[in-house]
Protein backbone atom coordinates (compact mmCIF):
# COMPACT_ATOMS: atom_id res chain seq x y z
CA UNK A 1 0.00 0.00 0.00
CA UNK A 2 0.81 3.48 -0.58
CA UNK A 3 0.34 5.75 2.28
CA UNK A 4 1.51 9.41 1.26
CA UNK A 5 -0.47 11.54 3.62
CA UNK A 6 -0.15 11.57 7.66
CA UNK A 7 -1.40 13.94 10.48
CA UNK A 8 0.77 13.67 13.59
CA UNK A 9 1.20 14.91 16.97
CA UNK A 10 4.46 16.36 18.35
CA UNK A 11 5.58 17.09 21.26
CA UNK A 12 8.76 18.28 22.33
CA UNK A 13 10.46 17.86 26.45
CA UNK A 14 9.64 20.24 28.85
CA UNK A 15 13.00 21.68 30.18
CA UNK A 16 13.57 20.70 33.93
CA UNK A 17 13.49 23.21 36.58
CA UNK A 18 15.76 25.26 38.32
CA UNK A 19 16.64 24.25 41.62
CA UNK A 20 16.60 26.41 44.85
CA UNK A 21 19.34 24.80 47.01
CA UNK A 22 22.05 26.01 49.76
CA UNK A 23 25.15 24.86 50.53
CA UNK A 24 24.96 22.52 53.82
CA UNK A 25 28.66 22.55 55.02
CA UNK A 26 29.55 21.23 58.77
CA UNK A 27 31.27 24.50 60.16
CA UNK A 28 29.47 26.90 57.23
CA UNK A 29 25.95 27.68 59.07
CA UNK A 30 24.54 29.23 55.77
CA UNK A 31 26.24 28.52 52.80
CA UNK A 32 25.79 30.62 49.26
CA UNK A 33 22.88 29.20 47.08
CA UNK A 34 23.70 25.75 45.45
CA UNK A 35 20.75 25.26 43.01
CA UNK A 36 21.34 23.39 39.75
CA UNK A 37 19.87 23.91 36.58
CA UNK A 38 17.51 22.01 34.78
CA UNK A 39 18.25 19.90 31.62
CA UNK A 40 16.92 21.15 27.77
CA UNK A 41 13.93 18.89 27.26
CA UNK A 42 14.32 17.07 24.14
CA UNK A 43 13.40 18.07 20.37
CA UNK A 44 11.35 16.45 17.56
CA UNK A 45 13.91 16.06 14.62
CA UNK A 46 12.79 14.56 10.87
CA UNK A 47 15.04 13.23 9.35
CA UNK A 48 15.59 11.89 5.76
CA UNK A 49 16.25 8.01 5.56
CA UNK A 50 17.04 7.22 1.63
CA UNK A 51 15.85 3.65 2.46
CA UNK A 52 12.40 4.66 3.00
CA UNK A 53 9.15 4.99 0.35
CA UNK A 54 6.45 5.70 2.47
CA UNK A 55 4.64 7.34 5.67
CA UNK A 56 3.10 4.07 6.82
CA UNK A 57 4.67 4.03 9.91
CA UNK A 58 2.96 7.40 10.87
CA UNK A 59 -0.29 6.01 9.96
CA UNK A 60 -0.80 3.63 13.22
CA UNK A 61 1.65 5.81 15.37
CA UNK A 62 0.32 9.45 15.76
CA UNK A 63 1.40 11.04 18.95
CA UNK A 64 5.39 11.66 19.28
CA UNK A 65 6.77 12.86 22.79
CA UNK A 66 10.35 13.73 23.41
CA UNK A 67 11.53 13.46 27.34
CA UNK A 68 11.80 16.22 29.41
CA UNK A 69 14.53 17.36 30.66
CA UNK A 70 15.84 16.59 34.70
CA UNK A 71 15.38 18.84 37.10
CA UNK A 72 18.65 20.78 38.65
CA UNK A 73 19.89 19.27 41.89
CA UNK A 74 21.76 20.51 44.87
CA UNK A 75 25.25 20.59 45.00
CA UNK A 76 25.03 23.05 42.05
CA UNK A 77 24.36 19.64 39.61
CA UNK A 78 23.34 19.98 36.69
CA UNK A 79 20.04 18.34 35.23
CA UNK A 80 20.50 16.13 32.25
CA UNK A 81 19.07 17.24 29.16
CA UNK A 82 16.41 15.45 27.38
CA UNK A 83 17.63 13.11 24.81
CA UNK A 84 16.22 14.55 20.91
CA UNK A 85 13.56 12.01 19.35
CA UNK A 86 14.79 11.84 15.86
CA UNK A 87 12.09 10.45 13.32
CA UNK A 88 13.17 9.27 10.10
CA UNK A 89 11.00 10.40 6.65
CA UNK A 90 11.59 9.32 3.47
CA UNK A 91 13.04 11.42 0.54
CA UNK A 92 10.58 13.99 -0.85
CA UNK A 93 8.43 14.50 2.64
CA UNK A 94 7.03 18.00 3.16
CA UNK A 95 5.88 19.15 6.43
CA UNK A 96 3.19 21.96 7.32
CA UNK A 97 1.65 22.77 10.69
CA UNK A 98 -2.00 21.01 10.44
CA UNK A 99 -3.50 24.63 12.28
CA UNK A 100 -2.66 26.91 9.50
CA UNK A 101 -1.08 24.57 6.46
CA UNK A 102 2.13 26.52 6.34
CA UNK A 103 5.19 25.46 4.88
CA UNK A 104 7.34 24.36 7.80
CA UNK A 105 10.15 21.68 6.05
CA UNK A 106 10.74 20.64 2.84
CA UNK A 107 13.01 16.94 3.32
CA UNK A 108 14.14 16.67 -0.09
CA UNK A 109 17.75 14.82 0.12
CA UNK A 110 19.00 12.09 2.01
CA UNK A 111 20.79 13.50 5.21
CA UNK A 112 18.31 16.59 5.30
CA UNK A 113 17.27 17.27 8.77
CA UNK A 114 14.96 20.22 10.83
CA UNK A 115 14.06 20.55 14.29
CA UNK A 116 9.97 20.64 13.99
CA UNK A 117 9.30 20.64 17.86
CA UNK A 118 12.07 22.42 19.97
CA UNK A 119 12.41 21.33 23.56
CA UNK A 120 12.05 23.98 26.54
CA UNK A 121 15.21 25.60 27.77
CA UNK A 122 15.67 24.39 31.12
CA UNK A 123 15.32 26.66 34.26
CA UNK A 124 18.41 28.15 36.20
CA UNK A 125 19.09 27.18 39.72
CA UNK A 126 18.90 29.79 42.13
CA UNK A 127 22.48 30.57 41.98
CA UNK A 128 22.25 32.39 39.03
CA UNK A 129 20.25 34.35 41.05
CA UNK A 130 22.67 35.39 43.86
CA UNK A 131 23.73 39.17 43.62
CA UNK A 132 25.51 41.23 46.29
CA UNK A 133 22.78 42.42 48.02
CA UNK A 134 20.51 39.09 47.15
CA UNK A 135 22.83 36.33 49.13
CA UNK A 136 20.18 33.75 49.86
CA UNK A 137 17.79 33.58 46.65
CA UNK A 138 15.07 31.43 47.43
CA UNK A 139 13.87 31.08 43.93
CA UNK A 140 14.55 29.32 40.54
CA UNK A 141 13.26 29.47 37.34
CA UNK A 142 10.84 26.76 36.20
CA UNK A 143 11.97 24.88 32.72
CA UNK A 144 10.32 26.06 29.40
CA UNK A 145 7.57 24.05 27.86
CA UNK A 146 9.04 22.37 24.75
CA UNK A 147 6.84 23.13 21.48
CA UNK A 148 3.62 21.44 20.80
CA UNK A 149 2.10 21.06 17.84
CA UNK A 150 -0.07 19.09 15.10
CA UNK A 151 1.54 18.36 11.78
CA UNK A 152 0.98 17.11 8.26
CA UNK A 153 3.54 15.18 6.65
CA UNK A 154 3.01 14.48 2.79
CA UNK A 155 5.17 12.46 0.99
CA UNK A 156 5.34 14.02 -2.90
CA UNK A 157 6.97 11.48 -4.96
CA UNK A 158 10.54 12.28 -6.56
CA UNK A 159 9.80 10.82 -9.79
CA UNK A 160 11.80 12.15 -12.86
CA UNK A 161 9.24 11.53 -15.23
CA UNK A 162 5.24 11.34 -15.19
CA UNK A 163 2.71 10.09 -16.77
CA UNK A 164 -0.70 11.43 -16.98
CA UNK A 165 -3.91 10.81 -19.17
CA UNK A 166 -7.38 9.65 -19.05
CA UNK A 167 -8.48 6.85 -17.56
CA UNK A 168 -7.91 3.53 -19.53
CA UNK A 169 -5.94 4.86 -21.99
CA UNK A 170 -2.87 2.64 -21.11
CA UNK A 171 -0.68 4.63 -19.03
CA UNK A 172 0.02 1.64 -16.05
CA UNK A 173 0.50 -1.40 -18.89
CA UNK A 174 3.58 1.57 -20.07
CA UNK A 175 4.87 1.49 -16.78
CA UNK A 176 4.51 -2.36 -16.48
CA UNK A 177 6.32 -3.22 -19.96
CA UNK A 178 9.59 -0.38 -19.28
CA UNK A 179 9.88 -0.96 -15.36
CA UNK A 180 9.53 -4.03 -12.81
CA UNK A 181 6.96 -2.44 -11.42
CA UNK A 182 3.61 -4.83 -11.07
CA UNK A 183 0.82 -2.06 -11.13
CA UNK A 184 -3.10 -3.46 -11.27
CA UNK A 185 -4.04 -3.05 -15.01
CA UNK A 186 -7.45 -3.91 -16.62
CA UNK A 187 -9.80 -2.44 -19.12
CA UNK A 188 -11.49 -0.19 -17.01
CA UNK A 189 -11.42 3.31 -15.60
CA UNK A 190 -9.64 3.77 -12.41
CA UNK A 191 -8.13 0.79 -12.48
CA UNK A 192 -4.69 2.78 -10.79
CA UNK A 193 -5.90 4.28 -7.27
CA UNK A 194 -2.97 5.51 -5.66
CA UNK A 195 0.37 6.26 -7.53
CA UNK A 196 2.94 3.46 -9.03
CA UNK A 197 6.66 4.00 -9.60
CA UNK A 198 9.17 2.35 -11.39
CA UNK A 199 12.45 2.61 -12.50
CA UNK A 200 13.70 2.54 -16.26
CA UNK A 201 16.86 1.90 -16.98
CA UNK A 202 17.68 3.02 -20.40
CA UNK A 203 19.97 1.04 -23.08
CA UNK A 204 23.24 3.71 -22.19
CA UNK A 205 23.14 2.98 -18.48
CA UNK A 206 21.30 5.73 -17.10
CA UNK A 207 18.22 5.26 -15.40
CA UNK A 208 15.05 7.47 -14.00
CA UNK A 209 12.20 6.98 -12.08
CA UNK A 210 8.36 6.76 -13.65
CA UNK A 211 5.41 7.33 -12.11
CA UNK A 212 2.04 6.32 -13.09
CA UNK A 213 -0.68 8.04 -11.75
CA UNK A 214 -4.89 7.64 -11.74
CA UNK A 215 -6.38 8.70 -14.81
CA UNK A 216 -7.61 12.46 -14.85
CA UNK A 217 -10.87 13.84 -16.02
CA UNK A 218 -12.66 16.99 -16.49
CA UNK A 219 -12.61 18.83 -12.97
CA UNK A 220 -9.58 16.91 -11.37
CA UNK A 221 -8.01 19.81 -10.75
CA UNK A 222 -10.65 21.02 -8.41
CA UNK A 223 -11.09 17.41 -6.94
CA UNK A 224 -13.48 15.60 -9.19
CA UNK A 225 -12.41 11.95 -9.74
CA UNK A 226 -9.05 10.70 -8.60
CA UNK A 227 -6.14 12.99 -10.26
CA UNK A 228 -6.76 16.23 -7.68
CA UNK A 229 -5.59 14.07 -4.48
CA UNK A 230 -2.24 12.89 -6.97
CA UNK A 231 -1.06 15.64 -9.14
CA UNK A 232 0.52 16.51 -6.92
CA UNK A 233 2.93 13.72 -7.20
CA UNK A 234 3.98 14.58 -11.14
CA UNK A 235 4.68 18.04 -9.65
CA UNK A 236 8.23 17.81 -9.07
CA UNK A 237 8.55 15.47 -12.52
CA UNK A 238 11.00 17.08 -14.94
CA UNK A 239 8.86 15.72 -17.90
CA UNK A 240 5.27 14.68 -18.58
CA UNK A 241 4.56 11.70 -21.17
CA UNK A 242 1.21 12.43 -21.99
CA UNK A 243 -0.86 9.32 -22.68
CA UNK A 244 -3.78 9.31 -25.55
CA UNK A 245 -6.02 6.35 -26.62
CA UNK A 246 -5.95 6.86 -30.52
CA UNK A 247 -7.56 3.91 -31.08
CA UNK A 248 -10.84 5.21 -31.32
CA UNK A 249 -12.42 2.49 -29.50
CA UNK A 250 -13.79 4.69 -26.45
CA UNK A 251 -15.42 7.18 -29.35
CA UNK A 252 -13.12 9.80 -28.09
CA UNK A 253 -11.01 12.92 -30.09
CA UNK A 254 -7.75 12.78 -29.15
CA UNK A 255 -7.41 16.19 -30.35
CA UNK A 256 -10.02 17.29 -27.52
CA UNK A 257 -8.26 14.56 -24.96
CA UNK A 258 -5.20 16.41 -24.80
CA UNK A 259 -6.37 19.95 -24.23
CA UNK A 260 -8.73 18.88 -21.99
CA UNK A 261 -5.89 17.33 -19.93
CA UNK A 262 -3.77 20.10 -20.28
CA UNK A 263 -6.58 22.46 -19.40
CA UNK A 264 -6.25 20.41 -15.70
CA UNK A 265 -3.04 20.14 -15.41
CA UNK A 266 -2.45 24.56 -16.11
CA UNK A 267 -5.73 24.93 -13.68
CA UNK A 268 -3.81 22.73 -11.08
CA UNK A 269 -0.46 24.83 -11.27
CA UNK A 270 1.34 27.12 -14.02
CA UNK A 271 4.51 24.93 -12.96
CA UNK A 272 2.70 21.87 -14.29
CA UNK A 273 1.96 23.12 -17.47
CA UNK A 274 5.27 24.88 -18.49
CA UNK A 275 6.97 21.17 -18.25
CA UNK A 276 8.31 19.48 -21.19
CA UNK A 277 5.78 16.91 -22.87
CA UNK A 278 5.81 14.50 -24.98
CA UNK A 279 2.46 12.57 -26.52
CA UNK A 280 2.59 8.98 -26.41
CA UNK A 281 -0.48 7.89 -29.20
CA UNK A 282 -1.57 4.35 -27.11
CA UNK A 283 -3.12 1.49 -28.68
CA UNK A 284 -2.03 1.90 -32.09
CA UNK A 285 -2.26 -1.74 -32.93
CA UNK A 286 -6.42 -1.82 -32.65
CA UNK A 287 -6.51 2.02 -34.58
CA UNK A 288 -10.08 1.88 -36.31
CA UNK A 289 -8.95 4.16 -38.65
CA UNK A 290 -5.71 6.80 -39.36
CA UNK A 291 -7.39 9.82 -39.03
CA UNK A 292 -7.34 10.77 -35.91
CA UNK A 293 -3.58 9.65 -35.38
CA UNK A 294 -3.12 11.97 -38.36
CA UNK A 295 -4.78 14.72 -37.00
CA UNK A 296 -2.91 14.76 -33.62
CA UNK A 297 0.19 14.74 -35.13
CA UNK A 298 -0.85 18.07 -37.02
CA UNK A 299 -2.18 19.98 -34.39
CA UNK A 300 0.41 19.09 -32.20
CA UNK A 301 3.32 19.94 -34.49
CA UNK A 302 2.35 23.37 -34.05
CA UNK A 303 2.76 23.38 -30.92
CA UNK A 304 6.05 21.90 -31.36
CA UNK A 305 5.14 18.64 -29.23
CA UNK A 306 6.74 15.37 -30.50
CA UNK A 307 3.84 12.45 -30.89
CA UNK A 308 5.12 8.87 -30.45
CA UNK A 309 2.82 6.21 -32.21
CA UNK A 310 3.17 3.03 -29.88
CA UNK A 311 1.49 0.41 -28.57
CA UNK A 312 1.98 -0.77 -25.10
CA UNK A 313 -0.08 -4.41 -26.22
CA UNK A 314 2.72 -5.30 -28.76
CA UNK A 315 5.98 -2.63 -27.67
CA UNK A 316 5.53 -1.00 -30.80
CA UNK A 317 7.28 2.33 -30.93
CA UNK A 318 8.13 1.65 -27.06
CA UNK A 319 12.34 1.81 -27.90
CA UNK A 320 11.75 5.38 -29.71
CA UNK A 321 9.41 7.03 -27.04
CA UNK A 322 11.74 6.18 -24.19
CA UNK A 323 15.11 6.65 -26.27
CA UNK A 324 13.58 10.17 -27.11
CA UNK A 325 12.54 10.36 -23.09
CA UNK A 326 16.18 9.75 -21.97
CA UNK A 327 17.94 12.21 -24.20
CA UNK A 328 15.07 14.85 -23.49
CA UNK A 329 16.00 14.48 -19.62
CA UNK A 330 19.52 14.42 -20.16
CA UNK A 331 19.18 17.81 -21.25
CA UNK A 332 16.96 18.86 -18.83
CA UNK A 333 18.81 18.06 -15.86
CA UNK A 334 21.60 19.52 -16.74
CA UNK A 335 19.86 23.15 -16.48
CA UNK A 336 17.59 21.84 -13.59
CA UNK A 337 17.67 23.27 -10.02
CA UNK A 338 15.27 22.06 -7.79
CA UNK A 339 13.23 25.27 -6.14
CA UNK A 340 11.47 25.98 -3.63
CA UNK A 341 8.88 28.42 -3.89
CA UNK A 342 7.52 28.31 -0.94
CA UNK A 343 8.86 30.23 1.55
CA UNK A 344 9.56 28.01 4.92
CA UNK A 345 8.14 29.32 8.15
CA UNK A 346 9.50 29.23 11.29
CA UNK A 347 7.13 27.86 13.68
CA UNK A 348 6.22 30.43 16.48
CA UNK A 349 9.45 30.96 17.22
CA UNK A 350 9.47 34.48 17.29
CA UNK A 351 6.67 35.14 19.27
CA UNK A 352 7.91 33.50 22.34
CA UNK A 353 7.09 36.00 24.30
CA UNK A 354 3.54 37.19 22.87
CA UNK A 355 0.52 38.15 25.35
CA UNK A 356 -2.62 39.45 25.53
CA UNK A 357 -4.20 42.21 28.03
CA UNK A 358 -7.88 41.74 28.39
CA UNK A 359 -9.82 43.51 30.92
CA UNK A 360 -12.73 42.44 32.76
CA UNK A 361 -14.40 45.50 34.98
CA UNK A 362 -11.68 46.24 37.55
CA UNK A 363 -9.58 43.20 36.54
CA UNK A 364 -6.78 42.97 34.16
CA UNK A 365 -6.46 39.69 32.87
CA UNK A 366 -2.97 38.84 31.13
CA UNK A 367 -2.51 35.77 29.09
CA UNK A 368 0.71 34.52 27.41
CA UNK A 369 2.53 31.29 27.15
CA UNK A 370 5.95 32.72 29.10
CA UNK A 371 3.74 33.51 31.95
CA UNK A 372 3.00 30.30 32.88
CA UNK A 373 7.16 29.59 33.16
CA UNK A 374 7.26 32.66 35.01
CA UNK A 375 4.40 31.68 37.38
CA UNK A 376 6.36 28.48 38.20
CA UNK A 377 9.04 29.99 38.95
CA UNK A 378 7.50 32.20 41.14
CA UNK A 379 8.39 31.78 45.09
CA UNK A 380 5.25 34.21 46.85
CA UNK A 381 6.87 33.93 49.76
CA UNK A 382 9.65 35.54 48.68
CA UNK A 383 9.99 39.34 48.44
CA UNK A 384 13.30 38.89 46.40
CA UNK A 385 11.29 36.21 43.95
CA UNK A 386 7.98 38.64 43.75
CA UNK A 387 10.26 41.61 42.83
CA UNK A 388 11.96 39.00 40.13
CA UNK A 389 8.59 38.11 39.29
CA UNK A 390 7.66 42.03 38.53
CA UNK A 391 10.97 42.81 36.89
CA UNK A 392 10.18 39.91 33.81
CA UNK A 393 6.92 41.66 33.49
CA UNK A 394 8.28 44.73 32.83
CA UNK A 395 10.93 43.54 30.81
CA UNK A 396 8.30 41.44 28.70
CA UNK A 397 6.36 44.54 27.96
CA UNK A 398 3.25 43.26 30.09
CA UNK A 399 4.43 46.58 32.75
CA UNK A 400 3.74 48.83 30.16
CA UNK A 401 1.12 47.23 27.98
CA UNK A 402 -1.25 47.16 31.27
CA UNK A 403 -0.81 51.23 32.58
CA UNK A 404 -1.53 52.23 28.56
CA UNK A 405 -4.66 50.16 29.75
CA UNK A 406 -5.17 52.49 32.72
CA UNK A 407 -3.76 50.36 35.69
CA UNK A 408 -3.18 51.91 38.75
CA UNK A 409 -1.65 51.17 41.74
CA UNK A 410 -4.23 48.71 43.71
CA UNK A 411 -5.77 47.40 40.58
CA UNK A 412 -5.95 43.76 40.21
CA UNK A 413 -4.17 41.95 37.86
CA UNK A 414 -5.04 38.13 36.93
CA UNK A 415 -2.05 35.56 35.45
CA UNK A 416 -3.52 32.27 34.84
CA UNK A 417 -5.49 31.51 38.47
CA UNK A 418 -3.29 34.08 40.40
CA UNK A 419 -4.60 37.67 41.75
CA UNK A 420 -2.79 40.19 43.02
CA UNK A 421 -3.15 43.44 43.81
CA UNK A 422 -0.24 45.91 41.59
CA UNK A 423 1.86 47.73 43.44
CA UNK A 424 4.54 50.00 41.67
CA UNK A 425 7.61 49.79 43.78
CA UNK A 426 11.15 51.13 42.98
CA UNK A 427 13.57 48.34 42.00
CA UNK A 428 17.01 50.03 43.42
CA UNK A 429 18.99 46.47 43.77
CA UNK A 430 18.08 44.52 40.65
CA UNK A 431 19.70 45.89 37.54
N1 LIG B 1 -5.13 -3.06 -27.64
C1 LIG B 1 -4.42 -2.43 -26.76
N2 LIG B 1 -4.85 -2.37 -25.49
C2 LIG B 1 -4.10 -1.71 -24.60
C3 LIG B 1 -2.89 -1.06 -24.95
N3 LIG B 1 -2.38 -0.48 -23.83
C4 LIG B 1 -3.24 -0.77 -22.84
N4 LIG B 1 -4.28 -1.49 -23.27
C5 LIG B 1 -5.43 -1.99 -22.51
O1 LIG B 1 -6.17 -0.89 -22.05
C6 LIG B 1 -6.76 -1.16 -20.78
C7 LIG B 1 -6.38 -0.08 -19.80
O2 LIG B 1 -4.99 -0.14 -19.54
P1 LIG B 1 -4.33 0.46 -18.23
O3 LIG B 1 -2.86 0.38 -18.40
O4 LIG B 1 -4.93 -0.16 -17.03
O5 LIG B 1 -4.81 1.96 -18.38
P2 LIG B 1 -4.58 3.20 -17.39
O6 LIG B 1 -4.37 4.40 -18.21
O7 LIG B 1 -3.53 2.87 -16.40
O8 LIG B 1 -6.01 3.28 -16.72
P3 LIG B 1 -6.43 3.92 -15.28
O9 LIG B 1 -5.53 3.34 -14.25
O10 LIG B 1 -7.84 3.48 -15.08
O11 LIG B 1 -6.30 5.39 -15.42
C8 LIG B 1 -6.26 -2.54 -20.38
O12 LIG B 1 -7.26 -3.48 -20.73
C9 LIG B 1 -5.03 -2.72 -21.24
O13 LIG B 1 -4.78 -4.08 -21.52
C10 LIG B 1 -2.46 -1.13 -26.31
O14 LIG B 1 -1.45 -0.63 -26.74
N5 LIG B 1 -3.28 -1.82 -27.15
MG1 LIG C 1 -3.64 2.69 -14.43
Amino acid sequence: MFVDKAEIHLKAGKGGNGMVAFRREIYVPSGGPAGGDGGRGGSIIFEVDEGMRTLMDFRYKKQYTAPNGEDGKSKNMNGKDGEDLILRVPPGTVIREAKTGKLIADLVKPGDRKVVAQGGRGGKGNTHFKTATRQAPRFALAGEHGDELSVILELKMIADVGLVGFPNVGKSTILSIVTSANPKIANYHFTTLKPNLGVVKTKYGDSFVLADIPGLIEGAHEGVGLGHEFLRHVDRTKLLIHVIDVSGIEGRNPIDDFYKINDELKLYSTKLIEKPQVVAANKVDILQSTEHLKALEEELKKLDIRVFPISAATNKGIDELFTYVATMLKEIEENYEEEIEEEIYEYEREDRYHFIVTREEDVFIVEGKFLNRLLYSTNFDSMESLTFFQRELRKRGVIDKLKEMGMKNGDLVKIEDIEFEYQDYEMEYYD
